[in-house]
């Protein structure tokens, strides 16, 4: 028997599924939750007085680690069987290592703690994650020294979660400890660094997420790397395409009962492992997980970019190039508004659909309590076209998944239409949701049996690219469709009206 593992490094938690590849199915599953099991960490991110900044500890996925294994192992997970691993990290999430680095990963001593040895490697204690929007300046500053071609060339005009714009304000806020930086990693390559006990290269489809890599040329943009810190370049490590074996499993992981000889595929971001995980590698399928931020991607064949700028093009770890537009205000806001309402699971997910038509009478609600990345929107704020604090729960919760969908729906439509929405993450249990959004997009809305697409995802890498198992088989026997839900003819009209309702209210918002 010959299992790969996939591991999730994401905001709120680490995952790990083991697959078995011939068997078609998922061997066990296990997750480390950072809140709960690591409060010491500050859990997602620390707080800064600049409500625009988010950090996060590095070494806090690097605990997670330790503890997810010492999990999976203490449970009886087959650990020894396992001959590949694949990995996915949230994107655009920076880690710096410092000139120690190199000997402390290839010196990794099972007899101590995995953080006190990694620990003064860090040439900077925290890692700007995806959720920062504070950099503006750097961002205009990049955009003025390359032009258009920025977008053209790396997926994306400059973007303020980017890797590349955060690693500028580094440097302009501190040159001393980005003059010590010698490399700088992804939270993917990161953890596939210390997997591996190497500096591990960046794959495509995560490092398409720094506005760094040059899509054309799949190599990193020398002239955008120089304009946006001096030196750059020699301090990221290789791109390379995901369908990349990178290293075996460095001994310190043997305590864990890992085996001898653990082949590391290249590790990938959080939504380009998701496309792997949900099937959709294949053309006329998009996808839309609702989670944290909520995103919306699917394959981009031919290349191009998003006339409008808020779509991303990342590298598609099949070959070739994915779309993905993310949403900030996800899971986060409807928990919000769920908890406001005081409102249980059922009723959010269920009843106050049934108890409020399609269209909510007209009434919508912008849901942006954190500064919004798509529309651009720096100032947050709810946006309601009602008395939203007067209003009945289920009003208030229709107004917030309507408006959330709708502006899904207007900023995907640069890629195209498509038949069947895939729809992953925590949201996708909602009836109510999932119908809302077959209705909004006139789409089959279609669920799978995985919630955690991207550790799905890594598995199937690491399945495809150690053990060179097909793509197809993989999908067709871990990410068939559980259910079905169609559109609603009728409703057709009611959100054609509603969508030009949101886009009025979108454009105050963005004035
Ligand atoms: C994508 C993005 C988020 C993170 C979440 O551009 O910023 O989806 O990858 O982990």
């Amino acid at each position: 028997m010959s299992y790969h593992l996939g591991l999730d490094s994401s905001t709120q938690s680490l995952k790990g599924i083991i697959i078995d590849p011939a068997a078609g199915s998922i061997v066990c599953q296990a997750a480390v939750n950072f809140a709960k099991d690591l409060p010491q960490y500050q859990a997602a991110y620390s707080p800064s007085a600049d409500l625009l900044e988010k950090h996060a500890d590095p070494l806090l996925w690097v605990a997670a680690l330790d503890l997810l294994f010492t999990r999976m192992q203490a449970g009886g997970a087959p650990l020894d069987k396992v001959i590949g691993i694949g990995g996915a990290g949230q994107q655009h999430g920076s880690v710096y290592l410092n000139s120690h680095a190199t000997a402390a990963l290839a010196t990794l001593d099972p007899a101590k703690n995995l953080l006190d040895q990694l620990a003064p490697a860090l040439s900077r204690k925290t890692s700007p994650i995806w959720m920062d929007s504070s950099t503006s300046a750097q961002c205009a500053e990049v955009s003025a020294a390359i032009g258009a071609r920025l977008q053209t060339d790396t997926g994306s005009p400059a973007i303020e979660r980017f890797t590349g714009a955060q690693i500028r304000k580094f440097w302009q806020q501190d040159p001393a400890a980005y003059a010590d930086t010698a490399k700088i990693h992804l939270v993917s390559s990161f953890m596939a660094s210390v997997l591996t006990g190497t500096h591990a290269p960046i794959d495509y489809g995560d490092g398409a997420g720094m506005n760094l890599l040059n899509l054309n040329t799949l190599a990193w943009d020398p002239a955008i790397c120089e304009a946006t810190a001096p030196g750059l370049l020699d301090k990221l490590p290789p791109a390379v395409p995901t369908h990349s074996v990178i290293g075996k499993l460095a001994p310190y992981f043997s305590k864990y009962g890992f085996s001898s000889d653990v082949a590391i595929a290249a590790w990938t971001g959080d939504n380009p492992a998701s496309l792997v995980g949900t099937g959709a590698t294949r053309p006329g399928l998009a996808v839309v997980s609702l989670g944290t931020s909520d995103t919306f991607f699917a394959v981009l064949d031919p290349y191009r970019t998003d006339p409008e700028g808020c779509g991303h093009v990342f590298g598609n770890p099949t070959g070739g190039f994915m779309c993905l537009t993310c949403f900030k205000n996800g899971s986060l806001a409807r928990e919000r508004i769920r908890v406001e309402s005081q409102a249980d699971w059922t009723f959010f997910d269920v009843t106050a659909f049934e108890k409020t038509p399609a269209g909510n009478l007209g009434q919508l609600a912008l849901p942006w309590f954190e500064a919004e990345i798509t529309p651009p929107v720096l100032k947050p704020g709810l946006r309601a076209n009602f008395d939203f604090a007067h209003a009945a729960p289920e009003t208030k919760i229709r107004a917030i998944i309507e408006a959330q969908i709708l502006s899904i729906r207007v900023h995907s439509q640069w890629i195209g239409d498509f038949e069947t929405i895939r729809v992953t993450g925590g949201a996708s249990r909602s009836t109510g949701i999932l119908q809302t959004l077959a209705n909004v997009f006139q789409a089959k809305v279609e669920t799978i049996a995985v919630q955690d697409s991207a550790a799905l995802g890594a598995a199937m890498i690491a399945a495809h690219v150690v053990g060179h198992h097909g793509y197809d088989p993989l999908t067709q026997a871990l990410a068939p469709a559980t259910a079905t839900f169609e559109p609603d003819a009728s409703t057709q009209t009611t959100y054609e009206a509603l969508l030009a309702t949101y886009l009025m209210l979108e454009a105050a918002a963005r004035d």
